[in-house]
């Protein structure tokens, strides 16, 4: 029985997964959000209906969560939240874009959320709660780490390897066999053609370590 869900956080993010839930016809509860403010609003006509303690209103085997927590850096908020519902017992529920392509032999770990136009070719594996966004493109044998996030229109050639927690930005390039520590952020529009270690910040064309 699918059961019907609960999303985390009402910004962007949030409201990109709303679009994806409904044209795939999940019930969606609400919305939990931090702001008090903004409860008893809507978000894309999804009541928001309090704050992360409202979800004791509801068992875990009655409900799936969404993360609805995006990241433009590291995407530590969002492991958090992760980390944070898991330990209460919830299971996040995975959001695959109809119009996405993922082969038949990939992996997705729990909460993965595959954005709309987003291709993932054979062999890939993707840890929990990892978001590959909208149009990103991950070619054969790419491995993904828990919670990183591939921002809108990364390109990953064959065999990419990229570590927990890591934030990958919009438009990047990585090239095929490079191995990308955990806690990295790759810069929007960087091209990657040397592996990159864990904590570093790395931008530009070729993408060069900032932190020193
Ligand atoms: O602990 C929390 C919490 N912390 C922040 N619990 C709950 N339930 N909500 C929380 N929030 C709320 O999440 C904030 O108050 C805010 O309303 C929302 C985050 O929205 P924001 O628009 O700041 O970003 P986003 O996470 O939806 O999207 C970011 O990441 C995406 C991938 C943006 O940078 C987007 O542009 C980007 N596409």
């Amino acid at each position: 029985m699918v059961r019907p869900v609960i999303i985390i956080g009402s910004g962007g993010h949030a409201k990109v997964l709303i679009a994806a839930l409904l044209i795939l016809r999940r019930e969606i509860i609400g919305v939990l959000e931090a702001d008090r403010d903004k409860h008893g609003g809507f978000l894309s006509k999804i009541p928001i209906i309090g704050d992360d303690e409202s979800v004791k209103n509801y068992k875990p085997k009655e409900i799936e969560l969404v993360n609805g927590i995006g990241s433009v850096g590291l995407p530590y908020k969002r492991m958090e939240i992760y980390q944070k519902f898991k330990k209460m017992g919830y299971r996040f529920a995975g959001v695959v874009h109809p119009s996405s392509i993922v082969m038949g032999d990939v992996q997705l770990d729990e909460g993965v959320q595959i954005m709309a136009g987003a291709i993932i070719q054979p062999g890939c594996r993707i840890g929990d709660n990892v978001i590959i966004n909208t149009g990103a493109i991950l070619d054969h044998d790419c491995i993904i780490g828990e919670h990183t996030h591939i921002a809108p229109g990364a390109v990953l050639s064959g065999s990419v390897h990229i570590g927990a927690a890591s934030h990958v930005g919009t438009s990047a390039t990585i090239i095929q066999g490079i191995k990308i520590g955990k806690n990295a952020l790759i810069g929007a529009g960087s091209v990657v053609i040397n592996n990159i270690s864990t904590g570093s910040k790395a931008v530009g064309v070729p993408a060069r370590n900032i932190i020193k």
